[in-house]
């Protein structure tokens, strides 16, 4: 008994933190790409599980690099982060982005559509017929980012704009030491007393031998 519960608290464990980084996902739901989506970039498959409605959280301070992957879809939509921005129907895959995110918090990006804008941190569910996306692993500390613009059609094929994103850690650089203050000069020594008396005494003696 002592070790099936063992063995179920290390399955817990480990799927749990299998993720775990420098990129937490919060919130969503758990499903898989349907048939339809079939972006141009073959990175993101039907099938895939995908996690609909989630938000990126950062868990330390992280430099991000956004990469375009593709889409399909009849409306232009706009990917805009601190460092720039994707357009679906001009950016050339493989396109980046990269930014620093000084501490964590939520990755500050969103998706603008005609329909309207979705921002990382509030995104929107699969069934609120807004635009939304999904978040997949796509590797330690990587994931991809696909939107659903919720256009002409309902089709919630979640592939109107995929990327990826990849956070390393980023390290505050350190300020620049102050210079050191210069040392103060030696003291001279003064003459020993018993020199200057020494001398004394003797400039004495001359005197009387004079
Ligand atoms: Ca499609
Ligand atoms: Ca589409
Ligand atoms: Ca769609």
């Amino acid at each position: 008994m002592k070790r099936i519960v063992s063995a179920v608290a290390l399955a817990v464990c480990c799927i749990g933190s299998a993720h775990a980084g420098l990129l937490s996902v919060e919130g969503g739901v758990t499903t898989r790409l349907p048939g339809s989506h079939n972006p141009n970039t073959g990175e993101t498959r039907p099938g895939m599980s995908v996690i609909q409605g989630a938000n990126l959280k950062a868990t330390a301070a992280v430099k991000l690099t956004y990469t375009y992957l593709g889409y399909e879809a009849s409306w232009r939509n706009l990917f805009g982060s601190i460092g720039g921005q994707f357009v679906n129907k001009s950016t050339a895959k493989g396109t980046q982005i990269t930014e620093v995110l000084s501490d964590a918090g939520w990755l500050n990006f969103n998706f603008r559509t005609p329909k309207g804008t979705v921002k990382n941190g509030s995104n929107n569910s699969a069934g609120s017929f807004k635009p939304s996306f999904f978040v997949a692993y796509a590797g330690q500390n990587s994931y991809y980012i696909g939107l659903n613009d919720d256009g002409g059609s309902i089709d919630r094929d979640y592939d109107d704009m995929i990327l990826k994103v990849t956070a390393i850690a980023y390290n505050t650089p350190k300020p620049p030491k102050p210079p050191k203050p210069p040392k103060p000069p030696k003291p001279v020594p003064a003459p020993a007393p018993i020199v200057l008396l020494g001398l004394g005494l003797l400039g004495l003696t001359l005197r009387k031998k004079k």
